[in-house]
């Protein structure tokens, strides 16, 4: 039994209770929290860790969205605009990728744990980062990621796609879920999408797909005009959407709680489909640096969408740090009240995280959850408590340390 005390504590929980003078106790799963004196008193067998003066106890950080086989991108992805984005990876992918060998996912994972995120949500485009993903030591969902617009290749994308998922299915663990990711309705053939959505139905996996991230998307689907029929020309000499409608696409992800990505270019009809079918995941860096519409907050909030914030990979951000896409969020959503942007933020990145990826148990502090927690040393003192998730936000690089299941892993 173990017991940490600390200045603060931030629950998370549903009133986003703040605590002073405050400490858990925990073994793998949160025993008790409370006043520090009562909670030390109570368990007096517990091995009391006293942490140092404005110190903050709170859930690890959860990142729901991450492409981890493109972390050996810095300055080889063209930034600016999304069809061009999307042209460079196309052309340079496999030299990245070959790129992305010894110590570049393990720093890349590093980032995250030194941060406090406990918990992510992997795509996986090509299987290279199983193994490494495997032996990471946080909690890991596997997005195997699957798409194809020429039904000509389905045999073979199929065939692939399935040999990558039974090999992730092998690696399933109390820490490691494999899910799939269909990529986008611009690129993944109706056909294609149903055998993808069949397998997730027959083994309950978690399904994940980015959707509206760009005006490109939008103008596509709606009006088979904009950039992507020029871009969509280099693959077919006619290109047309795959699907009637942007909701066409959406309607075959009825009932399965599927996390969907980006969605800045949402429109409310489709918001309210996702807050009823799923969860959304916004990365405000990579939406900037695509120079994408971010999805704004109140908007998604009337609707009822829970969100969750991704880091997207080192193809579009500079940095895997949730601290950093904290503060990015932070000053991208300019129309929301500062303090009560703060509190949301933390919250998507804690327990509604936790929703997104099906993580039962994680990303609030209450008795019998998870003890995935972290630990953060502010500054200085602060003189109301309802600072603390804005000056967490603006001062955080690096966790002083940080649990998973009670097991410290940074
Ligand atoms: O979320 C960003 C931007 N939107 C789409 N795709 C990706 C993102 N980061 C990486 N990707 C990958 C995607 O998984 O880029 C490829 C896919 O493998 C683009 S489609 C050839
Ligand atoms: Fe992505």
């Amino acid at each position: 039994l173990k017991i940490l005390s600390a200045d603060y504590l931030l629950t998370c929980d549903e009133d986003f209770t703040i605590l002073k003078d405050a400490a858990v106790c925990f073994d793998e799963k949160i025993i008790d929290i409370g006043d520090k004196d009562s909670i030390i008193q109570k368990y007096p067998y517990a091995i009391v860790k006293h942490l140092s003066p404005n110190s903050v106890i709170m859930p690890g950080l959860i990142n729901t969205h991450v492409h981890l086989e493109f972390s050996a991108n810095k300055t080889t992805l063209e930034y600016g605009d999304f069809t061009r984005w999307l042209q460079s990876v196309i052309e340079k992918r496999e030299a990245l990728t070959k790129r992305c060998v010894s110590g570049c996912f393990e720093e890349a994972i590093e980032q995250m744990v030194l941060s406090g995120v406990s918990a992510f949500g992997e795509i996986s485009s090509f299987g290279a980062d199983l193994n490494i993903c495997f032996k990471a030591p946080q909690r890991v969902v596997f997005f195997n990621e699957i798409l194809g617009s020429n039904t000509k290749f389905a045999d073979d994308i199929e065939k692939d796609f399935k040999y990558r998922l039974n090999k992730s299915c092998d690696f399933e663990s109390e820490h490691f879920t494999t899910a799939l990711s269909i990529h986008s309705l611009y690129s993944t053939h109706p056909k294609i999408l149903d055998f993808a959505l069949n397998i997730a139905k027959e083994n309950d996996f978690l399904i994940s797909t980015h959707f509206m991230e760009s005006y490109a998307e939008r103008e596509w689907v709606d009006k088979a005009q904009g950039d992507f029929s020029d871009f969509l020309k280099r693959f077919n000499p006619e290109p047309k959407p795959m699907y009637g409608s942007a909701m066409e696409f959406l309607k075959k992800f009825e009932g399965l709680d599927t996390l969907f990505v980006h969605g800045g270019a949402c429109r409310d009809d489709e918001l309210d489909f996702i807050s009823k079918n799923g969860t959304l995941s916004q990365c405000v860096v990579s939406n900037r640096l695509l120079n994408n519409p971010i999805l704004g907050i109140e908007k998604a909030m009337s609707k009822g969408v829970s969100m969750s914030l991704g880091s997207d990979g080192l193809s579009s951000n500079n940095s895997l740090n949730m601290w950093d896409e904290l503060r990015a969020a932070l000053f991208a959503h300019a129309d929301v009240n500062t303090l009560e942007l703060s509190k949301l933020l933390i919250k998507f990145a804690t327990v509604n995280g936790a929703k997104a990826l099906k993580l039962d148990g994680c990303g609030t502090i209450e008795k019998e959850k998870n003890a995935d927690i972290i630990t953060i040393v502010l500054p200085d003192k602060v003189s109301s408590l309802d600072q603390i998730p804005l000056e967490l936000i603006l001062h955080t690089t690096e966790v002083k340390s940080g649990y998973i299941d009670g097991e410290r892993y940074v």
